[in-house]
């Protein structure tokens, strides 16, 4: 007899579960949930709009950028504006974020300059930005591995008493590493103040959700013994509000909260990746219609908090922010070749030290072969 559970993996990517918490339909209606109640003010309702639109063209330029041959590589973000934004607007300015790979919109939120992203995928740097700076973490370009330095880090918080939260974002095929499962037990034995933030976006690369979990991804949770929540991913009122009471547990010692927001990478995998290869043009099709950034443009414009002319002046301003990160990216220097064993070790290494001096020795050596 199949597992009970099992026919609910069958469901098409195509379709947001029933059950997945929503506080705005993909007409753009408001919806009221009795456990998760969200009254924002206008500016706070436009101030969502425009970071989904900025965040969409500066992940956009990312892929141009690319194509163009400016950057090594660009993972896109393009329809997972909601769930990054809003569950990156319900953090504290002193909450701590793990970011993943693909979390433009979440270090923009935090603000993180768009230009550190670039030279990360440029290589021009060796890490992008300083942590602490802005609480952003490093992308962790190792799947999973961030959930473990979340929930050490998040354990570290409790242990000071500090009223801090930690994020984690990572996605659905995430939750096939052992990483992943570890940091949820460690996370519920030690009631870490952590929000799990997996971003299911149907697909791992070319690997379908089915082929990583036979449950939906949020019930997991409670076989660690934590709340394991669904959210529509492309409802960024939804994605804020149950963010918001993951992090409202983990301040008040309740310990964490798996969030699976339910969205779909629209994108390819990242520029060297061709989806036309695994998945059918019908299923983006059906994605398209329910596109975060439409479906708050549709509920501003019917509640009269926005109008045509707002729009395309938010429009206008992401592009001219896109095209002056443009210039500047297209400008930026590579760096001296010896300065990669300049950050392996924070205070230096005898080994770093004899490979970075074999490494002068080559190169000058091949500097007199060309002059000769
Ligand atoms: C430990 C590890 N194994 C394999 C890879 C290769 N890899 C890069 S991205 C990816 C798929 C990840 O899918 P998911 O967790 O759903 O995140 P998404 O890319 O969809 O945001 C894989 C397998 C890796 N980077 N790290
Ligand atoms: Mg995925």
């Amino acid at each position: 007899m199949p597992h009970p559970l099992r026919k609910e993996v069958a469901v098409p990517h195509a379709h947001t579960p029933a059950d997945a918490v929503q506080l705005l339909t993909p007409d753009g209606e408001r919806k009221h949930h009795p456990d998760y109640r969200l009254d924002l003010t206008d500016d706070q309702l436009l101030g969502l709009y425009e970071s989904m639109v900025r965040a969409r063209r500066i992940d956009a330029e990312g892929v141009l950028l690319q194509r163009q041959g400016e950057l090594a590589l660009w993972p896109s973000l393009l329809g997972q504006e909601a769930a990054q934004i809003g569950s990156a607007r319900a953090l504290d300015d002193e909450d701590h974020v793990f970011p993943s790979y693909r979390d433009h919109g979440v270090a923009l939120a935090r603000n993180v300059d768009p230009l550190d992203l670039f030279a990360l995928f440029r290589g021009t740097t060796n890490g992008g930005w300083d942590p602490r700076e802005h609480n952003f973490h490093l992308y962790t370009l190792v799947i999973g591995a961030q959930t473990l330095h979340a929930t050490g880090y998040a354990m570290g918080v409790a242990k000071d008493g500090a009223e801090t939260a930690v994020i984690v974002y990572f996605g659905d095929g995430a939750t096939s590493q052992g990483d992943v499962s570890e940091a949820f037990n460690f996370a519920a034995v030690n009631d870490a103040p952590v929000v799990f933030f997996c971003q299911n976006n149907q697909w791992a690369i070319s690997e379908p959700t089915e082929k990583q979990s036979r449950v939906p991804i949020h019930r997991r949770a409670a076989g660690f013994g934590f709340p394991g929540i669904l959210v529509d991913g492309n409802d960024v009122l939804a994605c804020l509000a149950v963010t918001r009471e993951a992090l409202r547990r983990a301040r008040s010692g309740q310990g964490p909260t798996l969030i699976e927001a339910f969205t779909y990478r629209m994108g390819a995998h990242t520029t060297s990746d061709d989806p036309s290869r695994y998945r059918d043009a019908e299923e983006v099709r059906a994605w398209e219609r329910k596109d975060p950034i439409a479906r708050l443009r549709a509920h501003l414009l019917a509640d009269g908090r926005a109008d045509e002319e707002y729009f395309a002046r938010i429009d206008r301003e992401s592009e001219e922010a896109a095209r002056s990160v443009r210039a500047a990216v297209r400008s930026m220097a590579a760096p001296p070749a010896e300065a990669m064993f300049g950050h392996v070790y924070a205070d230096g290494h005898a080994l770093v030290a004899e490979e970075a001096a074999q490494f002068a020795a080559y190169t000058a050596a091949l500097a007199t072969a060309e002059g000769a």
